[in-house]
């Protein structure tokens, strides 16, 4: 690709790690921006209609909404990470729709104001995980052998629970072996790993210890405690 293309990331954004996997497996060049969400540049309202990260820009072209991102690159750029079949690819679109929503799941738990609402989010991201084990193969990804833009999409909803299961506050239950396999090898896979900064664990603990919600309490009271 020649055109100069500049990604308007967050540094936690599970969104944009998608995009920035999807580059990174593809051996694109390009120029990573962090913004602050809590304080948005005028230049970035100019080109984020929603608001959000990520936007890639193409040259000054604007595109935002990372699954449109991933696709905009598939189309573009060498080294598939969709599968050539079209019903098989659109099954894998559904999955990573499925990645979203299971993201604001992980949001709904992280932010539950209170020990019951807490609970129910910790069950609605077991029933979730549940759903997603039954789709799975042997792996290691998530269509086999092949790396591709669903795995790109579930490697930043894992890192999650990596750092919740650190935390002592939530992991993918020992039954679901297939995603607890998954997972690992998605944390092991170089462009996943490039995706976030080292200190990404320590930035979001500080992130859920800012929330005013019942896990930002528990991790308060156990970093006490300890
Ligand atoms: N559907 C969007 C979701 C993007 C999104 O929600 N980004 C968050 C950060 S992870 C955001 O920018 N939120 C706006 C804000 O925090 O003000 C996508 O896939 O790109």
């Amino acid at each position: 690709m020649n055109t100069n293309l500049t990604l308007i990331s967050h540094r936690l954004c599970p969104f944009v790690q998608r995009a920035v996997i999807a580059l990174e497996e593809k051996g694109v060049a390009y120029t990573r921006r962090d913004i602050d969400l809590a304080n948005k540049p005028d230049w970035f309202l100019a080109v984020s209609p929603l608001g959000k990260t990520p936007v890639l820009l193409v040259g000054d072209e604007p595109l935002f909404e990372s699954a449109v991102i991933c696709e905009y690159l598939e189309e573009t750029t060498e080294d598939a990470l969709h599968p050539a079949d079209p019903l098989r690819r659109a099954q894998h679109r559904g999955w990573i729709e499925y990645s979203s929503a299971l993201l604001n799941a992980i949001a709904a738990y992280y932010s539950a104001p209170d020990e019951a609402a807490l609970q129910a989010a910790a069950s609605d991201l077991d029933q979730r995980l549940a759903r997603l084990e039954q789709a799975l193969g042997d792996g290691p990804y998530f269509a086999g052998a092949a790396f591709s833009l669903v795995d790109a999409a579930f490697g930043p909803v894992f890192r999650y629970f990596s750092v919740f299961e650190r935390l002592g506050v939530y992991a993918i239950p020992p039954e679901f072996a297939r995603i607890r396999a998954w997972a690992q090898a998605l944390a092991a896979r170089e462009s996943v790993a490039a995706a976030v900064a080292s200190d990404y664990a320590e930035q979001l603990v500080r992130f859920l210890e800012e929330r005013k919600s019942e896990l930002a309490r528990r991790i308060t009271a156990a970093a006490l405690a300890a």
